[in-house]
């Protein structure tokens, strides 16, 4: 640890699948993870922010085995590839000191060392694991995972299995997990602790298969093949291999471990309150500090997903609307521990009203107001605070406390909301003292210097305040502001600015949004792209061969060929079928042909359905024709064979 610091701090984001494209949601917990990362060092914290993928199991196995890839290949792709998770958080300004991926070799190892000790002490055995199987797609599901008691991927029917695999005690731990949640601060929100207590560890809590043999793709136990390592206790670890447990890449536990808190989403709760403690004292391990469990954002109250009208791609989303503004946008919007609807409506809102009305209003209006009325730096002539200037002094001299007393408690919310309340009294400050009425009179020039000099060490500690939310910005204004001082120390009192404080003019922070515009134009994006060519799927349903056969296939000529009266679908066809006596069929075919094109043609028909009268005239079977779909349009061809066949040969 350094000897300036305030100590060390180890934070952690859950280590995402990379089984598909991360959406808006899964960007909420890093960039909440991020922001306190930022906080902490700000505060003068030494910070390790561990974040990374947790790449092994089944899903991943059978993904990549339908996109024709190796698992590793499909998991570098979304990973490492381009607009990957990677890319991803670099575009979002994310601050991680460390990114493991379970794949790494050092983790694999670990992870092998840590199961065999596991092994070793008696609290892994082997067993065996009773579940439902689904046999075309070779998977184990509990019963729980089970929809409407069918195979959750194809729907199918399963059967009941069975297979070797190895167990953790879990149960061993019950008592000594239900302590942990029930008195001490381990998990927060407190209101999740019910939750796991009443739903998981009363009822009884069983021991967790951590083995499998039904895929391959994990890491494998390498005293007994066949086995592979099942998901929790490759994933979980992935805290303390990163920090060197059971491996020489790292040599950083002793700084870091125990962490100070694992950020998780609310339905990795479980995994990370009650298994995760429970392996951690199988080993004797110390456990970590906190467990805080997060909401989701939801849309339109249910899970997100591409296809409910809303844009949810942070790419998209950070390229339209800015960094700053999409990070800002999902801790000002969502008290953290609680759920949140999410919208592109009020994405947008929020842009307009706090960042472009509230604190971009209050920059430029104060900036331009120091230039046009002093230059390039304040006069150090000023006078004496009035007795106006108390209540906003008073605000920002106590904003550094109580935003940092809510952001100890991760109510990132809350605490820009005191920002905000700041801003806002700001902008209000500045009404009252109308600084172009003060700005005609020579002799209150003092006075317009104090106005705007208690303007910008305002500006300063909200944007210093701000700066784990939004750096860039933060940035930005210290730039504005001649490269005002934001470090924590400086944030904490007013009158750090120097009196001839200088200003540096520039465009907007955040323009406004034309509403209406912005959402049609997202509209547009989220339309799914026309696929450029599309046939019908499939029939699942068999027809036997005799039944196939009773159907009477001819080739039949084109004698002639007219539209019906009345009908914009119907052409009516004489045809040869080689009887010698003309056939007459109708066909649905109007809007794709002419009807004199076909004259001659050689078409194929079906002879032997029962005669149906449309339109009043009488039709003695069907001509056969392609359909498919073309950019959305749906496309019709007759079919045609050689006209080297003679009329009445028969298809088969
Ligand atoms: O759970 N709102 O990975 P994951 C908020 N690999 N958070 C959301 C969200 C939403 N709409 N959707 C997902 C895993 N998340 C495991 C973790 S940790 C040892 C292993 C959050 O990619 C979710 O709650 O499915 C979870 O915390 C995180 O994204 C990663 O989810």
């Amino acid at each position: 640890m350094c000897e300036k610091c305030k100590g060390n701090y180890y934070i952690t984001t859950p280590i995402y699948y990379p089984s598909a494209k991360l959406h808006i949601g899964h960007a909420y917990c890093t960039v909440a993870t991020d922001t306190m990362a930022r906080f902490k060092r700000l505060q003068g914290y030494n910070v390790m922010f561990l974040t990374g993928t947790d790449e092994h199991g089944q899903k991943i196995e059978d993904k990549a085995k339908a996109a024709g890839v190796t698992p590793q290949q499909f998991v570098d792709n979304i990973v490492t590839g381009e607009r990957g998770v990677l890319d991803l958080w670099k575009l979002m300004n994310i601050s991680f000191d460390r990114f493991i991926r379970t794949t790494d070799d050092y983790h694999v190892a670990a992870i092998q060392k840590i199961f065999k000790r596991m092994y070793d002490n008696g609290d892994i055995y082997k067993g065996v694991y009773k579940g439902k199987y689904c046999k075309p797609c070779e998977s184990f599901w509990t019963e729980s995972q089970l929809v409407d008691g069918k195979c959750p991927d194809c729907g199918g029917e399963v059967q009941d299995a069975e297979e070797e695999a190895y167990f953790f005690r879990l149960s061993k731990y019950a008592d000594r997990v239900q302590d942990l949640l029930e008195n001490t601060d381990f998990l927060e929100p407190r209101s999740r602790v019910n939750e796991m207590v009443n739903n998981f560890i009363k009822p009884g809590l069983e021991d967790l298969c951590v083995s499998r043999t039904s895929f391959t793709w994990g890491v494998p136990v390498d005293f007994d093949p066949g086995h592979v390592v099942y998901v929790w206790i490759d994933a979980l670890f992935n805290y303390m291999t990163a920090l060197g447990f059971e491996n020489d890449k790292y040599d950083d536990l002793a700084d870091f471990w125990p962490a100070d808190v694992h950020f998780v989403g609310k339905e990795i709760v479980r995994f990370h309150s009650i298994i995760w403690p429970a392996m951690l004292m199988s080993l004797n391990l110390p456990l970590p500090k906190k467990v805080y469990g997060h909401g989701w954002l939801l849309l339109d109250g249910g899970k997100m997903s591409k296809s409910k009208g809303n844009v949810v791609d942070p790419y998209v989303l950070a390229e339209r609307f800015g960094v700053d503004a999409l990070r800002f946008f999902l801790l000002r919007s969502f008290p953290f521990g609680s759920d949140g609807n999410f919208s592109n409506e009020s994405l947008i809102n929020t842009i307009n009203v706090d960042l472009a009305n509230d604190l971009g209003n209050l920059v430029s209006r104060t900036v331009a107001m120091a230039q046009k009325y002093f230059g390039e730096r304040l006069p150090e002539t000023q006078t004496a605070d009035d007795e106006k200037d108390a209540e906003l002094l008073a605000l920002v001299s106590s904003l550094r406390d109580k935003y940092e007393e809510q952001m100890e408690k991760f109510a990132f919310q809350n605490a820009l909301a005191e920002v905000f309340k700041v801003i806002s009294r700001a902008n209000k400050y500045i009404d009252e003292n109308a600084p172009w009425v003060l700005a005609k009179s020579q002799e209150l020039k003092p006075r317009l210097a104090r106005v705007l000099y208690n303007l910008l060490e305002t500006i300063r500690v909200c944007g210093g305040l701000l700066t784990p939310f939004m750096p860039d910005t933060a940035a930005e204004i210290a730039r504005r502001l001649g490269g005002a001082r934001m470090d924590w120390d400086s944030l904490n009192g007013f009158g750090v600015l120097p009196a001839d404080a200088a200003t540096v003019a520039g465009s907007a922070l955040f323009p406004r949004i034309d509403v209406e515009k912005e959402l049609a134009a997202l509209e547009e994006l989220n339309k799914p792209a026309v696929p450029a060519l599309e046939i019908e799927p499939y029939s699942e349903e068999k027809v036997d061969f005799d039944t196939f056969c009773k159907s009477d296939l001819r080739a039949v000529k084109v004698k002639d060929c007219k539209s019906v009266k009345k009908s914009d679908k119907l052409l009516c066809f004489t045809l040869d079928d080689g009887t010698g006596t003309d056939r007459q069929i109708l066909s649905g075919i109007a809007k794709y042909y002419k009807p004199e094109e076909l004259v001659g043609k050689t078409l194929v028909a079906i002879t032997n359905l029962p005669p149906r009268k449309m339109m009043g005239k009488e039709s003695n079977g069907m001509l056969l024709s392609a359909v498919h779909t073309e950019k959305g349009e749906e496309k019709l061809n007759l079919v045609m064979v050689s006209d080297a066949i003679p009329a009445g040969a028969k298809l088969c």
